[in-house]
């Protein structure tokens, strides 16, 4: 029975990598998803896997209060994303995104990083 379900989750692996490559999904980012930086960034930059529709994909940057931490506005160019900060202290943060990507498929996700010394 284990084999069996070794071997289906095998063959569905390489439906699910031509899937994610049809959208965009988060590549990288800066600061590093889950990362800790001594000094507080003064944005954010996502970059995606396909390129995204400005009109319709957007980022938030959220302190441990919940409380907005970002300029406002993202700005889109190609496939990256970016959105400015406001003076962060040291503390834990949540980027909260969501693209729509030139497929019109949509996606979201979120990630956080730390302020501070490690
Ligand atoms: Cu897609």
């Amino acid at each position: 029975m284990r084999k069996l379900l070794v071997i289906a989750a095998l063959l569905f692996v390489p439906l699910a990598t031509t899937a994610a490559r049809a959208h965009a999904f988060l590549d990288h980012a800066s600061p590093l998803v889950g990362s800790t930086v001594a000094s507080a960034p003064r944005e954010v930059v996502l970059t995606f896997t396909q390129n995204l529709e400005p009109a319709f994909s957007t980022v938030e940057v959220t302190d441990g209060n919940g409380a907005r931490v970002d300029q406002g506005k993202a700005s889109v160019s190609g496939n990256t994303m970016r959105i400015g900060l406001k003076a962060i202290g040291a503390g834990s943060y949540k980027v909260n995104w969501h693209a729509l990507s030139v497929d019109t498929h949509t996606t979201q996700g979120s990630f956080s990083f730390r302020v501070g010394n490690p």
